[in-house]
């Protein structure tokens, strides 16, 4: 399958089946990761962990995207802190419905901090000290809580195209965000993903999947992934 510019997914059996089998969705920012989860949303063994956007843009009625995004310097330690949690409230979170074998979430802890801390530390709008407080939480986390992980999937577009996709759906908080910024989130992506593979969480396979077409090929590639996970989980 031409889709499959690198995968070891025939490594990604499913070791202990008390647990589902865990898929993390990865991508630059408008690479079409909700697209992707809503292809799962009508099969009855998936469990879809979807990240809370929603949620960090209501913090008892403060919008921490917002903020992030309006004054980073100011507020994206603060911002950082909420997303760190919130995944780790995914990641702990179990399968709502007898029969889910499959849990499949957007993003992960990994990509919060290998992504975007990372990326915000290096450009200067958040402060080492700061950094330090993320990052010693973050190895305390990954060290003393499991994170159940068996397959990443990386949807990767060429940055202009995840920007122009941002552009078009509008959301209101993103209106000011830089093709520089998509692309510096694209190197981080690919250092972590692509290139090197190395760092957390280890020795999960990678599927790359050309995310850089109209949603529907790209929809119409899913199919196969889907088959995928199907096969591995069972
Ligand atoms: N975000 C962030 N730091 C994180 C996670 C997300 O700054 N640790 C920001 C980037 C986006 C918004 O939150 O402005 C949502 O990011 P995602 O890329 O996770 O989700 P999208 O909805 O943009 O994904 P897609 O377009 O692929 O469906």
């Amino acid at each position: 399958a031409a889709i499959f510019s690198k995968t070891r997914a025939d490594m990604a059996v499913n070791q202990n089946c008390s647990r589902p089998y865990t898929v993390f969705v990865e991508g630059n920012v408008g690479s079409g990761k909700t697209t992707f989860l809503e292809q799962f949303a009508d099969c009855p063994n998936v469990f879809l962990a979807k990240e809370p956007v929603h949620k960090w843009q209501d913090v008892r009625g403060h919008n921490f995207l917002g903020l992030m995004y309006e004054d980073p310097k100011r507020w994206s330690f603060a911002f950082q802190s909420i997303v760190q949690r919130t995944m780790l409230e995914l990641h702990q979170a179990r399968p709502e419905l007898p029969g889910q074998n499959i849990k499949i979430m957007e993003r992960s802890i990994y990509s919060a901090r290998n992504i975007f801390v990372e990326n915000l530390y290096k450009d200067n709008l958040m402060a080492a000290p700061e950094y330090s407080v993320l990052d010693a939480w973050y190895k305390w986390l990954i060290e003393n809580v499991q994170i159940e992980s068996d397959l990443i999937i990386y949807l990767r577009t060429d940055p202009e195209i995840a920007y122009q996709r941002i552009k078009t759906r509008n959301r209101f908080e993103e209106k000011d965000v830089s093709l520089e910024y998509i692309q510096h989130l694209h190197e981080l992506h690919d250092k972590w993903l692509n290139v090197h593979n190395t760092d957390v969480p280890k020795n999960i396979p990678v599927v790359i999947v050309d995310a850089n077409q109209s949603m529907d090929l790209v929809r119409k590639q899913f199919k196969g992934i889907k088959n995928l996970i199907t096969k591995n989980a069972s």
